[in-house]
């Protein structure tokens, strides 16, 4: 029995639903808003005790962190090996995840959260506000999202994250030269980890950020393409969820552009 708290604009969950929808499994979805922050109330708590989605439940056991958990889902269901056999191959995949994981998840936090986040949390008073944010575990992640509800854009962590998505497109680009998929030519969990940060890209309508990388580009075509991303993330964003995200990243792009503008 496979039970996922999940929410459909949260890319680590997508790592994680489209490793089911690869395996072809049955599970039960938990949605958890983010927005009201149900991820902080103490139920979900004792799941996830860092207060995030996703959370995966296998026969009653949680498992935690969404690279942990997409590694444990193809270990623990080997039809459609998502993993390279050969061990040199396994550590470049890990080195791509680890990155994901490191930095550009916090990266992309710090561009979706301005956009999606603050504006329901600017909804409620300043004391509403700061209970919710207090309740946080852990202090680098209360502070960086206080000062991103506080300055939107504005705030310091945007530029370094545009630099550092830049920067991860660019060394794509060059590894994908070299073969058809991130770590060789064939798919695995670093393509799973790193496609749903194309998502937000793609979602808020920005992707000049890797237009001019050929093969950046066409990576992520056949990742959409294939009937796991369809399922797993496409079809999670109506035509009227879409509108929206665009409408909210347009008129940001003007800012992002001129942090990439500034690199070269
Ligand atoms: N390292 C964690 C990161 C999870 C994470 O940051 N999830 C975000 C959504 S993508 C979340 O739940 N954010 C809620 C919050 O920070 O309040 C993982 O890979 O599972």
């Amino acid at each position: 029995m496979l039970e996922l708290y999940t929410n459909p604009m949260s890319p680590c969950a997508q790592k994680v639903r489209i490793v089911l929808a690869e395996k072809g499994l049955d599970w039960t979805k938990h949605h958890v808003d983010l927005s009201q922050k149900e991820n902080l109330e103490p139920q979900y708590l004792k799941l996830n005790p860092l207060g995030v989605v996703p959370t995966l439940v296998h026969d009653n056991k949680p498992i935690i962190e969404s690279s942990i958990i997409c590694e444990y889902l193809n270990d623990t269901f080997p039809e459609n090996n998502l993993k390279p056999e050969d061990t040199y191959e396994i550590s470049k995949m890990r080195y791509w995840m680890k990155h994901v994981d490191n930095k550009l998840h916090p990266s992309c936090g710090a561009l979706q959260w301005p956009l999606i986040m603050r504006p329901s949390l600017m909804e409620k008073t300043e004391e509403e506000r700061q209970t919710l944010l207090d309740k946080i575990p852990e202090k680098p992640r209360r502070e960086r999202q206080k000062r991103l509800v506080k300055f939107g854009l504005d705030a310091p962590d945007v530029v370094d994250s545009v630099i550092t998505y830049r920067k991860t497109i660019l060394d794509m680009e060059a590894a994908l030269k070299q073969q058809k998929w991130i770590v060789s030519n064939n798919f695995c969990l670093a393509d799973i980890c790193l496609a749903p940060y194309f998502q937000t890209i793609l979602q808020f309508g920005w992707t000049k950020m890797y237009e001019d990388c050929p093969h950046v580009f066409n990576w992520f075509l056949r990742c959409r393409e294939r009937a796991s991303y369809q399922n797993a993330v496409a079809n999670d964003f109506s035509l009227a969820v879409q509108a929206d995200l665009l409408a909210k990243g347009k008129p940001a792009w003007e800012k992002i552009k001129t942090h990439i503008e500034k690199m070269t």
